[in-house]
Order: C-alpha cells, then sequence, then structure tokens
C-alpha cells in the first residue's frame, strides 16, 4: 500500500483527475499524452524542484512583478490539474488569467473559464480575434489580453505558439518539464518543474523577492545555462540511477 504523501500515490490521484477531465472534455485528448511525457521527464528529473528550477521560479517572479501587462495563458491541463495555484499566483503578481487553447472550441473554453473562477481566478474573457500569427486556432486571442501583454507566462505550450509569441516581441516564461521540447528552447525563460510545484514556488517569490533581488535575477537571467542545468541533473541522475 502506497502512502498518501508518497510522490507515486500523488501522480496516480493526478492521473484519474485528468483521465476524469478528458471524458468532460476539459483536458483534450492530446493532453492525456502530453501528461505521459511530462510524468516521463518529471522521473528523470526526480520528481522535485531541482535548484535550476527554483533559480528560474524566482527570475519568472521577478519578471511578472516587473511587467507592464503580464498575462497567464492557461489550457486544459493546467486548468485540471492548477486551477486554485493559478488563482493564488494571479493575487500575488497581479497578472490577467485568459484561457487559450491549442484544441479550441467555445464549449471548453466555457467549462475552463468556470473552473478557474471556481477556484477563486478573475478570468479575462472578452471577444476573441484571429491575433497571433498562426494559421490554426492557436491564433484566437483577446486584443486587450495575450495580444497586448508584454510578459506571457504558458504552462504546457506548444512550440508554434511560443515562437510566434516570441516573434512578435513578447517575453515568453515556459513550464515545461521537457528541456529540449521546442518551447522550452524558444522561451525567454524555461521553468522545467512540474506545473504544480512550479505555481506556489513563482507565487511564493512573488511576495518574498525584494527590488534588488529582482534586479539582480533579471541582469543574471541566462535560459541556455538553465536548461544546460536541467540536462545536466538528468544524466546525473541516470548515471546514477542503479548505484
Ligand atoms: O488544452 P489544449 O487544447 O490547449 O491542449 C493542451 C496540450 C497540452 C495538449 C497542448 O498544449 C500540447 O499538445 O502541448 P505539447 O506540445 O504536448 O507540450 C506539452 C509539454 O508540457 C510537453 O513538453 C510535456 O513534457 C510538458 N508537460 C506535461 N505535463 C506537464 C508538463 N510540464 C509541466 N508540468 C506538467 N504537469
Amino acid at each position: 500500500m502506497i502512502s498518501p504523501d508518497h510522490p507515486r500515490y500523488r501522480s496516480l490521484v493526478t492521473r484519474e483527475r485528468l483521465a476524469a477531465c478528458a471524458k468532460k472534455g476539459v483536458v483534450a485528448m492530446e493532453g492525456l499524452t502530453a501528461h505521459g511525457r511530462g510524468e516521463a521527464f518529471d522521473y528523470l528529473i526526480g520528481e522535485r524542484t531541482t535548484e535550476s528550477a527554483r533559480r528560474a521560479e524566482e527570475t519568472a517572479a521577478a519578471m511578472l512583478m516587473t511587467a507592464r501587462h503580464p498575462v497567464i495563458s492557461v489550457n486544459g491541463n493546467t486548468a485540471a490539474l492548477a486551477s486554485r495555484e493559478i488563482a493564488e499566483l494571479q493575487k500575488a503578481s497581479g497578472a490577467l488569467v485568459e484561457v487559450n487553447l491549442f484544441h479550441r472550441t467555445e464549449e471548453r473554453v466555457a467549462m475552463i473559464e468556470k473552473i478557474l473562477a471556481a477556484a477563486g481566478a478573475d478570468v479575462f474573457s472578452g471577444e476573441a480575434e484571429r491575433l497571433l500569427p498562426l494559421s490554426h486556432d492557436r491564433a484566437w486571442s483577446r486584443r486587450e489580453g495575450m495580444f497586448s501583454a508584454d510578459i506571457v507566462l504558458v504552462p504546457l505550450e506548444d512550440g508554434d505558439r511560443c515562437e510566434a509569441l516570441v516573434g512578435m516581441g513578447k517575453q515568453v516564461i515556459a513550464i515545461d518539464l521537457n528541456p529540449l521540447s521546442r518551447t522550452a528552447q524558444h522561451a525567454t525563460l524555461t521553468i522545467v518543474d512540474e506545473v504544480t510545484r512550479a505555481l506556489p514556488e513563482i507565487t511564493r517569490a512573488c511576495a518574498e523577492l525584494s527590488a534588488e533581488d529582482r534586479t539582480r535575477l533579471l541582469a543574471t537571467s541566462d535560459n541556455h545555462y538553465l536548461l544546460s542545468e536541467a540536462i545536466r541533473e538528468i544524466t546525473m541522475r541516470l548515471a546514477h540511477a542503479l548505484d
């Protein structure tokens, strides 16, 4: 019998929650395979927040706190896993919360907005238009939301939209357990950590960082270094896997 405090027990409960959300249509079917990829990478980093991830989370807080118009983009997986954590980060950072989906239907947008609101988030839900330079449904955004943002936090994003947002001159903070994904490689800052661990760490840092801390973190931010540290952690763990 696995104890409820064990990471393996939590991951079983999480899988059941995602499967239930997929049946209701909140999580896209593709979201289940994305979660499986995430689980595999989480296992490789040791199902914990690494030192380099913590540094990235603090840098993310510094970016959000100094942004002109920060936006948190929420998809089906993030809503199913971390609605409460999104609401708490919104309170700490003052960022706007907007639902933006890869597999977009009006019905899914409405369901996800409802889940976020029930968790305490103040969801921005104005009229969406095809504003991002992408040919498919990921182009839909709101003029006063993600389209006008200077900084966008994208948990579990796909590579095309991350690249498009960077191409529009925005700073993109990604949360992605795979340090080799196109999103991780193209984002301004990548947090290689599980979304339910990463969001509370960013929230905590929003409350705790001093103005000097923020200046220092922003001046020394280096995504290539953070990604290479994440890959080094994985390599070290694999090298000692059978010890
Ligand atoms: O709800 P929708 O329609 O917007 O669709 C959402 C998905 C996730 C299906 C869509 O954005 C997608 O296909 O994303 P990708 O390209 O599969 O990328 C998801 C990334 O998130 C992968 O690199 C996974 O390793 C990573 N990931 C999965 N679960 C987690 C995660 N990262 C952090 N925490 C997780 N729990």
